[in-house]
C-alpha cells in the first residue's frame, strides 16, 4: 500500500480570518530618512526574515479628552501582532495609494489615521478633522512579536485632543480606557513586574518624550520636528 504523501507542517498559527484578509493590504516601503522605495503587503511587511522585518511607513495616533486623559486601547486577541497588549489610542500603516501616499504636511498618514479611528473605533470622520491630527515628529524602532511576525518601522506621531464618540470594533479593540499620567505611570509600573502588557512601541514613546508632550497639549508647536527621525 502506498502511504499518503505526509503534507509539511503549515508554517502559520491559524489566523484570525478578518485579520488574515487585512494581511493583504498594501503598506509603503521606505529607507531610513523614509524615502518611499517601493511597497509590499502587510504580511511581506511583518514576516520577519532572520529576526528582521521590511521597514515600512506607520502612525501612532494619541487622543485626550477635554480634561487631558490619554484614550488608550487593549488590543484584541485576534491581531496578529501584539493580541491583548495595551498600547496608544490607534496604531496602523498608511497604504500605497495615491490619497495616503500624500507627503504634503503628512496629510496621507493623517488621512489613514481617520480612516483607521474609525475602523477600530468607529469615531466618525467628521470629529477627525484633518488639521485638528497635529502632527509632531516620526521615530524609527524594531519589535518582534514573536518568532514569526515582528514590527520594523518609521512611525509618525500624531496627537488630538477632542471628545470622541465610540463604537468599539471587537475584532480590532478589546477595551479602551481613559487615563490620567498617574494612571499611566502604574501601567508602565505593572508592565515592568509582568502584571499587564504595554506595546514595545508605546512603552518606547512613554520612556521618551509622551509625558513632556502630554504637560503641552496646547502648547505643541514647539515640539514639531519634521527633519528628525529619533532612532530606538
Ligand atoms: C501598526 O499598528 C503600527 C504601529 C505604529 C505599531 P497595528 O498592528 O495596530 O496595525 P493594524 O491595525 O493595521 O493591524
Ligand atoms: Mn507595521
Amino acid at each position: 500500500m502506498v502511504e499518503a504523501k505526509k503534507e509539511a507542517a503549515p508554517a502559520l498559527q491559524p489566523l484570525d480570518p478578518i485579520q488574515e484578509a487585512l494581511l493583504n493590504e498594501v503598506c509603503i516601503l521606505v529607507d531610513e530618512n523614509d524615502q518611499k522605495t517601493g511597497s509590499a503587503t502587510k504580511k511581506e511587511c511583518h514576516l520577519l526574515k532572520n529576526g528582521q522585518s521590511l521597514l515600512h511607513r506607520a502612525f501612532s495616533v494619541f487622543i485626550f479628552n477635554d480634561k487631558g486623559e490619554l484614550l488608550l486601547q487593549q488590543r484584541a486577541d485576534s491581531k496578529i501582532t501584539f493580541p491583548d497588549t495595551f498600547t496608544n489610542t490607534c496604531c496602523s500603516h498608511p497604504l500605497a495609494v495615491d490619497s495616503e501616499l500624500d507627503e504634503n504636511s503628512a496629510v496621507g498618514v493623517r488621512r489613514a489615521a481617520r480612516r483607521k479611528l474609525q475602523q477600530e473605533l468607529g469615531i466618525l470622520p467628521e470629529q477627525v478633522p484633518l488639521e485638528e491630527l497635529q502632527y509632531i515628529t516620526r521615530i524609527h524602532y524594531r519589535a518582534p512579536s514573536d518568532e514569526i511576525w515582528g514590527e520594523h518601522e518609521i512611525d509618525y506621531i500624531l496627537f488630538m485632543q477632542k471628545n470622541v464618540d465610540l463604537v468599539l470594533n471587537p475584532n480590532e479593540v478589546k477595551s479602551v480606557r481613559y487615563v490620567s499620567q498617574d494612571d499611566l505611570r502604574r501601567m508602565i509600573e505593572d508592565d515592568r513586574n509582568g502584571n499587564l502588557k504595554l506595546t514595545p512601541w508605546f512603552r518606547l514613546i512613554c520612556k521618551s518624550q509622551l509625558f513632556q508632550w502630554w504637560n503641552n497639549l496646547n502648547n505643541l508647536k514647539k515640539f514639531e520636528d519634521y527633519t528628525s527621525i529619533h532612532r530606538f
